[in-house]
C-alpha cells in the first residue's frame, strides 16, 4: 500500500518536474551556460575582498591596464576600454577550470578595489593541440604576452569573464568600456598585443 501510493507520488512529482523542465527549456536555450556562470558567480565572490584573494595567492600586477581603442594589423582588436588590475595565480596551472581562473580583475574606484571579473590565462605548449575554449565560448589569441607586464616570449591564450560588472560588449569580451583606470596611480595605457599562429 505505502509503496503504490509512494510510486504515485513519485510519478506525479516526476510529471511536476518534465513541466518545470519544459518551462523553463526557452531560458536554457537563450543562456546554454547560465547555471555554470552563475555558480562560478558565486564560488567568486569571497574575492571582492582583494584580501582573500591576495591570501589564497592571487597577486597584484599593481598596473591599472587600458586601451585606447586603436587598430593594428596582426595585432588583437581591443575595443577601447579597460581591464583594470590582475591579480595572477600562478600557482593554478593545467587546462583551464571553469570553477578556478587564474587571475582576478580590480577595477580602482576611489580607495577601494572593486572584483569586476575573472581571467583564464593559458600559456601556448607544444602539447597544447587545439584552441581552449570554457562556457562555449573559444579563447583568443594565441597572442605575445602584454608588455610592460607580462614578457612578450609569453605567448598564451585568454579568456575575460565579466561576472561582476556589466560589459556592453559582453560577458567573453577582453575589454569592458564600463570600466576605468581614472582612480589608479598606476594607470598602464598599453599596446593591444600581436598575434601569433597557433595550432
Ligand atoms: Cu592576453
Amino acid at each position: 500500500m505505502r509503496a503504490a501510493l509512494f510510486a504515485r507520488f513519485s510519478f506525479f512529482a516526476l510529471m511536476g518536474l518534465a513541466c518545470i523542465g519544459m518551462a523553463l527549456s526557452p531560458a536554457v536555450a537563450q543562456e546554454p551556460h547560465k547555471a555554470e556562470i552563475d555558480a562560478l558567480r558565486k564560488a567568486m565572490e569571497k574575492y571582492q575582498d582583494y584580501k582573500v584573494a591576495v591570501r589564497d595567492l592571487y597577486l597584484s600586477t599593481v598596473g591599472c591596464v587600458h586601451y585606447a581603442g586603436e587598430k593594428t594589423a596582426h595585432h588583437m582588436d581591443y575595443p577601447k576600454g579597460a581591464m583594470g588590475i590582475h591579480f595572477v595565480n600562478v600557482t593554478i596551472q593545467g587546462p583551464p577550470d571553469p570553477m578556478k581562473p587564474n587571475v582576478l580583475i580590480y577595477e580602482p574606484v576611489g580607495k577601494e578595489l572593486k572584483l569586476v571579473a575573472v581571467e583564464w590565462l593559458v600559456p601556448l605548449t607544444p602539447d597544447l593541440k587545439q584552441r581552449p575554449s570554457l562556457f562555449g565560448q573559444s579563447f583568443m589569441g594565441p597572442m605575445e604576452g602584454h608588455e610592460p607586464l607580462i614578457p612578450k616570449d609569453y605567448v598564451h591564450y585568454d579568456l575575460h569573464a565579466w561576472l561582476f560588472k556589466n560589459n556592453p560588449l559582453g560577458m567573453f569580451a577582453p575589454t569592458n568600456p564600463e570600466v576605468s583606470c581614472k582612480d589608479s596611480d598606476f594607470a598602464l595605457l598599453e599596446m593591444p598585443t600581436r598575434m601569433m599562429p597557433g595550432p
